[in-house]
């Protein structure tokens, strides 16, 4: 049987056909890559997801048994672990290296009008630094405070995988030391005709494919080898976050501090909701494991129950950090049902059978993506841990003032935030800043209050700063 035809035998059963409609106008080596695609593809398991495309997880059913999640809240003084135990217990074992960071960055910065890995994203509301070099910097910062260094691997997808790679090599990994940079592509997963399942071309010789969410961070970690890696080099925990927030704590003590001496195999950090609609997912116990509610699915009947204190009671809003187990993690990559696909309806241009490109102007594909946090049903002891989200999260989302602007989303909300967290910080130590000035402080030179008064106390910063600047 000549190569055709074995491919349209196994494209047959799943009515995939269509997908050598080019075949006979491939050249011999485009044939052999677009084959070695379709080998990739387990068409069976696309056919079942397309088929329980509707079979949606009833949210009503889950919500009205939904309790709060176990949380060290930042008002309350019922806390079963003291906070300078927990940031003992957190600065021990970052001193002992048990501790890597890791980054999800297979987004491209489409939202923001970015053509490039979100990550490149200049966002320092002085010196233009990008998120990657924040991130890198914080890192590199809170080693030094515990006398080791802690590795930062990087999961890219395969649209920013290279020029994110070649972007820490133009920039000398802004100090990380090449031993500590591990850098892993995410996978990918078709994507199918709303109408009929069908997989989508991209081209004549290549099927639409599209990453398979940040819930595909599991399999990737484990196949790139970076998984087995960092458990041989002594690392225990993962601390996890998504690229666009500037303000994430890195490592922060505490926050480690409370997933050790709970026992936790994830943790969550979440914030107090303000309102029923902020866009974050809901983490809530159900029968004693955590979940999360997208935003999205949560209706509004309950979104907006109260407390007799009149706050929110679903309040846990997860803004995507968390602390993961390695063994846990090893422990769920041999689990083939952690992490299940959410479908997502969009519009992916593609070509049709006679060749021509097509443009939708509606939702006329599925994509499947996994979601991280859909671990968190399986971890042991999982908490969350509140923290103030004007300190912790400035979500970089959308271009400023494009329609869907939310006051905290655009390059100059964050750029404000950024600056006025600094000015703060300064005003504590005394330090005069003159209004409309923008100010950004390096977490090289002070990554923490108390380490920017030393800062001041050492001469380095000038009692009156009436000028933008950065440290
Ligand atoms: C996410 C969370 C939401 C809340 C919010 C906080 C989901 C479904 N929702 O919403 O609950 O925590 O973030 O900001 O996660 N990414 C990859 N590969 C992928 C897809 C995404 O690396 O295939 C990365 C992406 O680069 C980004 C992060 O995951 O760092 C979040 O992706 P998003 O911006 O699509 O998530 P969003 O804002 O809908």
């Amino acid at each position: 049987m000549n190569q055709k035809h074995s491919l349209l035998s196994r494209l047959a059963p799943f009515g995939q056909k269509h997908l050598l409609a080019h075949w006979d106008a491939l050249a011999d080596s485009q044939r052999q890559e677009f084959a070695a695609q379709i080998d990739g593809i387990n068409f069976a398991q696309l056919a079942t997801l397309y088929t329980n495309r509707d079979h949606l997880i009833d949210v009503v059913a889950m919500v009205e048994r939904a309790q709060e999640p176990p949380a060290y809240r930042l008002d309350s003084d019922a806390n079963a672990i003291s906070r300078s135990d927990a940031i003992q217990a957190g600065r021990d074992a970052l001193a002992a290296g048990k501790v890597a960071v890791l980054v999800v960055a297979g987004g491209q910065g489409t939202r923001l009008g970015f053509d490039h890995p979100k990550g490149m994203f200049p966002i320092g509301p002085v010196g233009n630094t990008t998120l990657f070099q924040m991130h890198i910097e914080k890192t590199i910062a809170r080693g030094r405070q515990c006398n080791r260094s802690i590795p930062f691997c990087v999961m890219t997808s395969p649209t920013t995988h290279d020029e994110t790679v070649g972007f820490f090599a133009k920039h000398k990994r802004f100090g990380l030391a090449e031993s500590d940079l591990l850098i892993f592509c995410q996978g990918t997963m078709p994507s199918v005709s709303l109408a009929d399942g069908k997989v989508l071309l991209a081209a004549p010789d290549q099927i639409a494919m599209s990453p398979d969410g940040h819930g595909g961070m599991l399999a990737a970690f484990q196949l790139s080898g970076c998984l087995d890696q960092l458990r041989e080099r002594g690392i225990e925990m993962l601390f996890y976050f998504q690229v666009d927030n500037p303000l994430v704590d890195i490592a922060n003590e505490e926050f480690l501090g409370y997933h050790i001496l709970s026992r936790s195999e994830l943790t969550s950090q979440v914030v107090r909701k303000q309102t029923p609609q902020d866009r974050v997912g809901n983490i809530v116990s159900i029968d004693g494991r955590l979940h999360v509610i997208e935003y999205s699915d949560l209706p509004d009947e309950f979104a907006t129950r109260r407390k007799p204190d009149s706050t929110l009671a679903i309040w846990a809003g997860s803004i995507a950090v968390h602390i993961m187990e390695l063994d846990f993690l090893k422990r769920q990559t041999e689990n083939k049902s952690s992490l299940p696909f959410h479908i997502a309806k969009k519009k992916v241009p593609y070509i049709d059978t006679n060749g021509n490109p097509v443009a939708p102007q509606e939702p006329n594909a599925i994509k499947f993506e996994r979601f991280i946090f859909d671990l968190l049903p399986a971890a042991d002891n999982a908490i969350v841990v509140e923290v103030d989200s004007r300190y912790h999260f400035a979500p970089l989302k959308n271009a400023n003032g494009s329609p869907t602007d939310s006051p905290a989303d655009s390059p100059e909300s964050v750029r404000k935030q950024l600056s006025d967290i600094s000015i703060e910080w300064l005003t504590l130590t005394g330090v005069r800043v003159a209004p409309n000035v923008r100010v950004e402080i390096s977490p090289l030179f002070a990554n923490t209050p108390e380490a920017l008064a030393e800062r001041v106390n050492q001469g380095l910063v000038p009692r009156d700063i009436d000028r933008n600047t950065r440290f």
